[in-house]
């Protein structure tokens, strides 16, 4: 499918997990939901993937009684850090190829104000070190040991992350070890959170285990600010899923944000990045990346390379699980 064609209506086929969703949306600002949208929404929170609703209930919850969008992004993807079934994120995410589970994270406001961690090891809820970072430190973004050693410092408990489940399927890949990153085809699923509260405040929140079987020490996009995730008050924010190393090399969310703050729709202006990425690369075989956009009046769009790239939006009307449009089907 071509972006010309993303107008299309394309609504997501149900799987078990989503049964429980009340309703489902188009991503595009188009037709009778164009005008629902053009309208905007607020509050509203949006979130990647089907792993999202999880994310939305908890943040809705703090939306829905005036709380603050910071607190609403932080808290909803905990849940999804904290739930050992997701492989992705957090608690149980996939190791790197020697064993260890390395997380990555950071949070934003509209404001500017931002913290990050990467390369954190033994702490499940990294989101919530990212933002003890920009709340208690004259910092924005802590790696590896001193990550740790701010988290522990700051009463986080060490534990274990790698679950058995997840052991086993580095065991079995260890028996095939042919690395190549396979981002989204393996089910690789970073959860970013965006959210506007009902004093127009913009947050956003982006945490991951990063690409499974990745070499040691490998960052990617999500605790960039700009890469994988970026919010201002002015315009809106934007948030990244996906291979990483694109992400980064076109400065994925901060991008998505300019084309909002030039005019574009969310949705045009995710379609506009992607079509960047697109461009600088040879082949986008195996290449997955999705990007979430919110403008400060509540509308929000969606586009990814390849299909499949589902999110979760909850407003008061509910909550709602929707499929982006797509570069190809
Ligand atoms: C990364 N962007 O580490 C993350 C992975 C991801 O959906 O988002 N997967 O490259």
């Amino acid at each position: 499918m071509t972006s010309k064609n993303w107008i299309r209506r394309d609504f997501l086929k149900l799987s078990t997990s989503l049964v429980t969703a009340p309703a489902f949306l188009s991503a595009c600002e188009t037709n009778a939901q164009n005008s629902a949208q053009s309208a905007g929404r607020k509050p509203i929170i949006i979130s990647t993937w089907n792993h999202g609703l999880d994310a939305n209930k908890v943040g809705w919850e703090i939306l829905s009684t005036s709380g603050s969008a910071l607190d609403a992004v932080e808290k909803g993807v905990m849940v999804v850090e904290s739930d050992p079934k997701v492989q992705t994120v957090g608690l149980g995410g996939f190791p790197d190829r020697e064993g260890n589970v390395t997380l990555d994270a950071c949070i934003m406001k509209g404001d500017g104000g931002c913290g990050s961690v990467a390369f954190l090891k033994g702490i499940k809820n990294p989101i919530a070190v990212a933002r003890k970072v920009m709340e208690e430190t004259p910092h924005i973004m802590l790696v590896g040991d001193g990550a740790k050693k701010f988290a522990l410092a700051q009463g986080f408990k060490e534990e274990n992350l790698l679950t058995e489940a997840s052991k086993k399927r580095y065991e079995e890949w260890l028996q095939k070890a042919d690395y190549k990153p396979q981002i989204n085809i393996e089910n690789h699923d970073t959860i970013s959170t965006l959210a506007l509260d009902a004093a127009g405040n913009l947050a956003g929140a982006c945490t991951t285990s990063g690409a499974a079987w990745k070499m040691y020490g490998r960052v990617g996009d999500s605790p960039l600010i700009a890469a994988g995730l970026f919010v201002d008050d002015e315009v809106g924010a934007a948030c990244a899923t996906g291979l990483g190393e694109a992400v980064i090399r076109t400065a994925g969310s901060a991008m998505v944000v300019e084309m909002m703050r030039q005019g574009k729709s969310p949705s045009e202006a995710c379609i506009e990045v992607v079509e960047r990425i697109r461009r600088k690369h040879k082949t986008l075989k195996d290449l997955q990346v999705g990007f979430l956009a919110l403008n400060k009046d509540g509308n929000f769009g969606a586009y990814s390379i390849h299909k499949d790239f589902t999110y979760a939006v909850s407003t008061d009307d509910g909550h709602v699980m929707d499929m982006a449009p797509s570069l190809f089907e």
